[in-house]
């Protein structure tokens, strides 16, 4: 297959450049075309004898996609492709035994292990970054990709392997002028990622081709319901640096002439492109649906007029290049290839369910081993001062920007100034909360620089440089705005190693504020939640509550290989209490390890966050007012949590309580007293007790707030409650 394509490849530009196809490419193409077409008409019928699960297929679209990858140089430039790409995938590399072996769920499936439905493609080889279901968000990584490639070129030092962090196992590859495909229906541009994407690829003169593959439909939903007017090239017209192409996506000619003129606009570093195909969806859209439900007759009927095969295969007859003897051959060998396929497919072993966790995490580097307990250095300056924790988390960018030339920081308003020369006069901003303060003057403009005002940008971004090898380090300006990011981290960024099954990885670190106590910060400045990220399986949760761990904690997120979500306490940043001397650059802290902020015989609280000196307040008075001996833990970490110390603490004390800022309904306590509950129950003289704030939104008016959420005197209560149970 692969020789196929590429000689097709080859020949096919080749004879562009005189004008025109040669009979060879004609049929070479066709029988791409064919042979996608085959591979779905083969999944249709295992469907229907229930031997596979889902099927979708690129019937109607098949010539638009052959065109666009015989542009392409597979395994040199870069894929984002969408559910619907087969036959781009086929003239790219990917054999119909590979999609088959997907389409059947096989633990040989080299996209995904049996993990992905069918069409969700995935290629180190190739340079095909694994695929979602969601449509759009893509598009973003797409552009996250075209910039590393970018950076990598202009720092070829940086894609040195490095031992003793993720460096050791994120290979770099790129060439300095290689081109990023991306493909999407046009239903799904009406998703703010793909203007979000648009935007940034414009700014950036990025070589990013975006094409869309516009079937008039997106499932039920007819074109112009998602595309006002009902053409997304007159909408996308006025972006900048842009080369646009509207063509017909059933004429493979018409597509590679646009693909060409737009892959050379972008290899010449001239701005990205916008190829707008105009398809068929032949079938329904899946498997799982019919639309005569939908669709008129008469308009299904016009429609399978255009099929693309059945046109080329009129060409080819008309201009005599084929028999129809010979494409019956062409045909009977096509269809022959995918019923060996689908034969060996069928007969391939099953993953093992013992297999199941394998990837959620970094297989290589593990955050809580003792080779991230590194103390401070001898030969360290010693510094006396003590420092806040937004000094010391600055300290730490700083640090590891020095030392890691492949970090990356971006989000809103962190660089000093996005105009560069106004520095001379101004002190420059560096973050609203001046943690990146400094960044962008030390280590400049390609390396810490503004985002535009969208958190998904951010987050989608920072994937498609990670998956290139790099380390993003993303603030998100507060944590109550995380989340038109979440769909990015939930469904993209935590999942992209397990759904590859190891193939692709994007250890992104997201820094963002969070919390209240602020005294009017109000429902959309004070917000926790942090259990709706815990609950993400594959990403780490870091929260810290004091100057020293949160410096230990971001280098170790920062050096592991995993993403990160590293919540920083507003209140706590720069408070008196928790304040540390700088402890070198090296200082790190394995995740997972809880801190005994006191000891005590009486009674444990297991808290993190804002709740470790409130509770170290409510523990003082214990004792002073009623004996009571308290022992506190400062988890540190969410996700990996230190379970061994919570264990130890609850045996030794007998008595419990969670305690944390978040609403106290559905809050990561309520895991916490469960597990406890359930595997402590014999060492507990009294039942788990949580705290939390009032399951309602956080309130402007200071008494308000001060009721909401948990004070030192709430704690109080509940450990003579609980020692007197
Ligand atoms: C974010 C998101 N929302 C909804 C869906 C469900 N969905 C899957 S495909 C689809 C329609 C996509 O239409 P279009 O972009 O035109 O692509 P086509 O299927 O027509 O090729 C929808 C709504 C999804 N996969 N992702
Ligand atoms: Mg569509």
């Amino acid at each position: 297959m692969e020789l196929v394509a590429s000689s097709a490849r080859d020949s096919v530009s080749a004879a562009l450049g005189l004008g025109g196809l040669s009979p060879q490419q004609m049929v070479d193409i066709y029988r791409l075309m064919v042979l996608s077409r085959r591979v779905d008409d083969r999944e249709i019928l295992l469907k229907r004898q229930q031997k596979i699960f889902f099927q979708l297929s690129a019937a109607g679209h098949e010539a638009l996609q052959v065109g666009a990858a015989l542009a392409m140089r597979p395994g040199y430039d870069w894929f984002f492709p969408y559910y619907r790409d087969r036959a781009l995938c086929l003239a790219l590399g990917v054999t119909p035994l590979q999609m088959l072996l997907q389409a059947v769920g096989a633990a040989s499936d080299t996209a995904s292990g049996g993990r992905q439905m069918p069409t969700h493609w995935s290629s180190r080889a190739l340079n095909i970054v694994s695929t979602s279901s969601c449509t759009a968000s893509q598009v973003l990584h797409a552009v996250g990709c075209a910039e590393a490639g970018r950076y990598f070129s202009r720092h070829p030092e940086a894609a040195a392997r490095e031992a003793g962090d993720y460096r050791a196992f994120r290979d770099v590859k790129f060439h300095g002028d290689e081109v990023v495909l991306t493909m999407l229906g046009e239903g799904s541009t009406s998703q703010g990622e793909f203007w979000e994407a648009m935007n940034t690829a414009s700014n950036q003169k990025l070589p990013v081709v975006f094409c869309v593959e516009d079937n008039g439909y997106a499932i039920s939903t007819p074109v112009e319901v998602n595309t006002p007017g009902g053409n997304i090239s007159r909408l996308v017209a006025n972006f900048p640096n842009f080369f646009f192409a509207e063509v017909d996506g059933t004429d493979p000619q018409a597509v590679l002439q646009a693909f060409q003129a737009a892959v050379a606009h972008c290899r010449a570093g001239r701005g990205p492109a916008f190829v707008h195909g105009h398809c068929i969806r032949l079938y329904s859209h899946s498997f799982s649906e019919d639309d005569s439900a939908y669709r008129p007759k008469a308009e299904r009927e016009a429609d399978a007029l255009r099929d693309p095969l059945g046109k080329m295969q009129m060409r080819l007859l008309r201009e005599g290049i084929l028999t129809e003897e010979q494409i019956d051959a062409l045909e009977q060998s096509a269809e022959r290839e995918v019923s060996d396929a689908a034969e060996r497919a069928l007969l391939a072993p099953l993953p093992l369910v013992e297999g199941i966790a394998k990837h959620v995490y970094s297989e290589d580097l593990d955050p809580t081993s003792s080779s991230f307990a590194a103390e401070r250095k001898e030969e360290d300056p010693p510094d006396a001062k003590s420092r806040t924790m937004a000094d010391l988390i600055n300290a730490c960018l700083h640090d590891e920007m020095r030392r890691d030339p492949r970090i990356v920081v971006f989000g809103e308003d962190v660089a000093d100034a996005s105009r560069e020369d106004a520095l001379a006069e101004v002190k420059g901003k560096g973050g609203v909360f001046k943690l990146t303060a400094g960044l962008q003057t030390e280590f400049g403009s390609e390396r810490v620089f503004n985002s535009p005002l969208a958190e998904a940008n951010i987050v989608g971004r920072a994937l498609g440089y990670a998956a290139r090898g790099m380390k993003p380090v993303v603030e998100i300006q507060f944590f109550d705005y995380i989340w038109p990011a979440y769909h990015q981290i939930r469904n993209e960024l935590s999942v992209l190693r397990w759904r590859s099954n190891g193939e692709w990885a994007c250890p992104v670190v997201i820094r963002a504020p969070i919390g209240g106590y602020l005294t009017g910060g109000s429902i959309y400045h004070s917000q926790s939640g942090e259990s709706l990220f815990t609950h993400i399986p594959g990403l780490r949760v870091v929260f810290p509550s004091n100057a020293l761990d949160a410096n230990g904690l971001l280098r170790t997120a920062i050096r592991c290989d995993d993403p990160v979500l590293f919540l920083e306490h507003k209140r706590l940043y720069r408070e008196t209490h928790d304040r540390a001397p700088y402890p070198g650059p090296e200082f790190a802290i394995p995740f997972g390890k809880a801190r005994i902020v006191r000891a005590g015989a009486d009674l444990t609280i297991v808290t993190y966050g804002a709740l470790v000196p409130r509770s170290l307040q409510a523990a003082e008075r214990a004792r002073r007012e009623h004996g009571i001996d308290v022992e506190i833990l400062d988890l540190r970490t969410l996700n990996p949590y230190d379970w061994e110390a919570i264990a130890t603490s609850v045996r030794k004390t007998s008595r419990v309580i969670v305690a944390h800022e978040d609403m106290l309904s559905w809050g990561y306590g309520a895991e916490i007293a469960a597990r406890i509950a359930d595997e402590l129950f014999d060492s507990l003289d009294a039942p788990v007790r949580r705290i939390g704030a009032m399951d309602t939104f956080v309130a402007y008016q200071p008494v308000l707030e001060d009721a909401i959420l948990p004070q030192p005197e709430t704690i109080l209560k509940a450990i003579v409650d609980l020692k007197t149970y």
